[in-house]
């Protein structure tokens, strides 16, 4: 067999791409220092796989910012109000990317259960599609001159419409399907006139759950694909999941490979199994986990290669998905322990792992590494895991919410329409420059801890100014609050150089979770009582949920999540217990990714959901009926979750709703959700102050809803990524808004 893998790290080992796309926007690089420095990235990822002795090496992987929008540029799919800028095809590039300032960018979102984000194409009756391989010939030409011979990979043509919005209300994109393949066609003809022989489609949208129709559509597409008289050969890629029924479909169609994630759908073994004939076709098999940082144990999957092989004449051992989503190579890492640090293997090592397996699996004869000997025992803690196994249901259930509701109101003493913010206040340039200090060796902790109160301090006293109800401490400790968190409890490693690309040029230092979780001591207590001893009002407790947590690291694998998640949850528990113990009449517990980690087949969601609800409630149900817990979800459509933001039983959810204008309320009261709710009144993503007499609209609709007692007056998210200037002219607005609806 050959060995292959579905896709490379663009960042470059230093986030070298960051740095000059970033250089570029600013204006201190011009477009072709740009093009000449990813050029080098480029030829740096080839050289590194040819040497790693990779057979088949993929190519236009690269992108200034996302591969769902390179492709989208392909099939020349450009809204017509970034066409019309009339800026270089890179400006328009980034145009629809970042948005220019009379044009909003295309919208960002999650990539199916991942934590990168791609830009949502929009797909109309009036687009007009036109075929522009330009940027995939010119990789491969260059990759051919470097003395590589490459697969040219883009997002499939079912898989791009299905990720795509309506341009047009009424018009589904995926009606588009059969103009779209003929451009794909003529892609197809100019990589053959280049020389191409192999090209990779991806189509992970079928690992989740499709329509019939949607599935023959698939089988159309690529029986018609392949009808092209000069094409190169067509390998589909499937990742994430279970193709179900469009497994047998492709295989139906006279494509030369299909690819199949064997880590997270190890079922399509068994439905390749039953599938017939393969016809001479390639199964790509994707053994080597693409989306996590384990080594790999390679005695499985050659045992699950083997399985391949017997139902296959042509097997390629690959990776699950592509290497984008775990970090760049593990020796760039010099401080882990070495005990994890034999654990690892990042995509340098994952590319090892394939070209072995492939080894393996071709001659039997192959010498593998010896296997791990068991994990040290220091990783496991008997006191979390007695404390787990003695959990009770009522562990997880608080008292009855009019009893709470009656003694938080007595200790708090809210006004109607109580005002607060969800945590967060602008990260400055100082408090920047004071961790890039304390990095450099060049302040101490004490010196750090100073002027991290001393932010406290001007944060607390604006908001006595602009006159909240529930202070916040403003965060300015926590750069990315995961990394604040997996910093303090054992069971965490963080890396040096681990990045991993979240969306465009930004990325994200996701902690591993390699044992039992445990809180060493208190994680936020100082810096919420601190916070609390400068005023009379309520200071809220600030932390991040079991879900968001787990969903922002690297997993352990050898148990289930409910379980990691529950460990969490105790170590949040505790913590919540201390705030309280510690005189924090209020805590919010955030959890971002609680629907971003909805299982992408609806069959898993009520397994997933349940225990996510649980690690919640265990996280939260130790306090006092008179502690007021708050959760923060960044979303308003919220579909299949309503009813488990109802189980959480927070005291009050935060929401965005500023974009959805309040009609998220309506579906709050349609499942009969009776606790505090406040719809975000002001839409933070963007920089415009909102007029006090658009919030007061929004709040008067918003109290047709909901009784004014039960209802926040808040932001829709955290103040991070915003300026003070806007912040101020902005809560200055929401607070004469809420007094002003407070008044009748
Ligand atoms: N933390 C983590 N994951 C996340 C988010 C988060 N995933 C979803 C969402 N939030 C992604 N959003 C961002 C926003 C900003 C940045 C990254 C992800 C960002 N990163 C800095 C950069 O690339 O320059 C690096 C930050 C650092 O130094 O740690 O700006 O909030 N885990
Ligand atoms: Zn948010």
């Amino acid at each position: 067999g050959q060995s292959t893998v579905l896709g490379y790290p663009r960042i470059g080992g230093n986030r070298e791409l960051k740095r000059a796309v970033e250089a570029y926007w600013a204006g201190e690089i011009d477009a072709a220092a740009l093009d000449d420095i990813a050029a080098r990235l480029r030829a740096e990822v080839w050289r590194t796989l040819r040497d790693a002795r990779l057979d088949a090496l993929p190519s236009n992987t690269f992108s200034y910012y996302d591969h769902v929008l390179d492709t989208a540029v392909a099939v020349g799919a450009i809204p017509p109000r970034f066409a019309r800028l009339g800026l270089s095809e890179l400006d328009t590039y980034f145009a629809m990317a970042r948005g220019v300032a009379s044009e909003p960018a295309l919208e960002l979102t999650k990539w199916f259960d991942t934590n990168y984000h791609y830009l949502v194409p929009e797909i109309g009756p009036d687009t007009a599609f036109a075929a522009n391989p330009a940027k995939a010939v010119r990789e491969y030409a260059e990759a051919r001159e470097a003395g590589v011979e490459t697969r040219p990979v883009l997002v499939g043509p079912a898989t791009l419409l299905l990720l795509a919005k309506s341009a047009q209300p009424g018009a589904a994109p995926f009606d588009r399907l059969g103009d779209l393949v003929e451009v794909y066609a003529q892609i197809l003809r100019a990589l053959a006139d280049a020389g191409v022989a192999w090209v990779q489609l991806d189509e992970p949208a079928y690992v989740a759950d499709r329509t019939p129709a949607e599935i023959a559509a698939l089988r159309e597409a690529y029986d018609r694909l392949c009808a092209v008289p000069r094409r190169p050969r067509i390998f589909v890629a499937s990742y994430f999941g279970e193709l179900g029924d469009a497994l047998p479909a492709l295989l139906g169609t006279p494509i030369d490979a299909l690819g199949l994630d064997l880590v997270a759908g190890p079922g399509n073994l068994a439905r390749l199994a039953g599938a017939g004939p393969l016809q001479g076709k390639t199964i790509v098999a994707g053994l080597v986990d693409g989306r996590n940082v384990w080594r790999t144990d390679l005695r499985a999957a050659i045992a699950r290669g083997a399985a391949v092989t017997g139902l296959a004449d042509h097997v390629a051992v690959s990776t699950s998905c592509s290497l984008l989503h775990v970090p760049v190579d593990l020796a760039a890492e010099r401080a882990l322990e070495p005990e994890l640090r034999r654990r690892l293997a990042f995509a340098r090592q994952k590319v090892d792992e394939v070209v072995l397996l492939s080894e393996a699996l071709r001659n039997g004869t192959t010498r593998l590494p010896e296997p791990l000997p068991p994990a040290p025992g220091g990783w496991r803690d008997d006191t979390v895991r007695g404390r787990l196994a003695a959990l009770r249901p009522t562990d997880r259930q608080r008292g009855a919410y009019p009893d709470r509701a009656a003694a938080q109101q007595a200790r708090l003493k809210l006004p109607p329409l109580p005002t607060t913010t969800i945590g967060s206040f602008p990260q400055t340039a100082e408090l920047r420059r004071a961790r890039a200090e304390r990095r450099a060796g060049r302040l101490d902790d004490a010196g750090y801890t100073e002027r991290m109160r001393a932010e406290v301090e001007q944060v607390i006293r604006l908001q006595e100014r602009l006159g909240l109800d529930v202070l916040v401490h403003g965060e300015p400790e926590r750069n990315d609050m995961v990394q604040y968190f997996g910093e303090q409890l054992d069971g965490f490693a963080a890396t040096e150089q681990g990045w991993v690309q979240s969306y465009g040029s930004r990325c994200v230092r996701p902690p591993i979770i390699f044992g039992d979780v445990a809180r060493r001591s208190p994680m936020t207590v100082g810096w919420s009582t601190f916070a609390q001893s400068l005023t009379d009002r309520p200071v809220k407790g600030m932390l991040t949920g079991p879900v968001t947590i787990l969903a922002w690291s690297f997993v352990r694998v050898d148990q289930p999540l409910a379980d990691t998640a529950d460990q969490v949850a105790l170590a949040l528990r505790d913590e919540c217990h201390d705030l309280e113990a510690a005189g924090i009449r209020v805590i919010q517990v955030d959890e971002p990714a609680l629907r971003e980690t909805l299982p992408l087949r609806r069959a898993d969601r009520k397994a997933y959901l349940d225990w996510s609800v649980g690690a919640f409630r265990l996280a939260t149900s130790g306090v006092a009926d008179d502690t007021q817990i708050h959760t923060h979800l960044c979303y308003s459509e919220f579909g299949e979750v309503i009813t488990a933001i109802d189980a959480l039983d927070a005291d009050v959810t935060s929401i965005e709703a500023s974009r959805s204008k309040m009609e998220v309320l309506d579906d709050l009261a349609g499942i009969g959700y009776r606790r505090g709710v406040g719809p975000g009144v002001w839409d933070i993503h963007s920089p415009r102050v909102p007029p006090q007499a658009e919030v007061v609209d929004a709040l008067r609709r918003a109290v047709a809803a909901v009784p004014a007692e039960r209802l926040w007056v808040n932001p829709d998210c955290g103040l991070k990524t915003r300026g003070y200037a806007e912040v101020e002219a902005s809560l200055t607005n929401l607070l004469a808004a809420a007094a002003q609806v407070r008044g009748g």
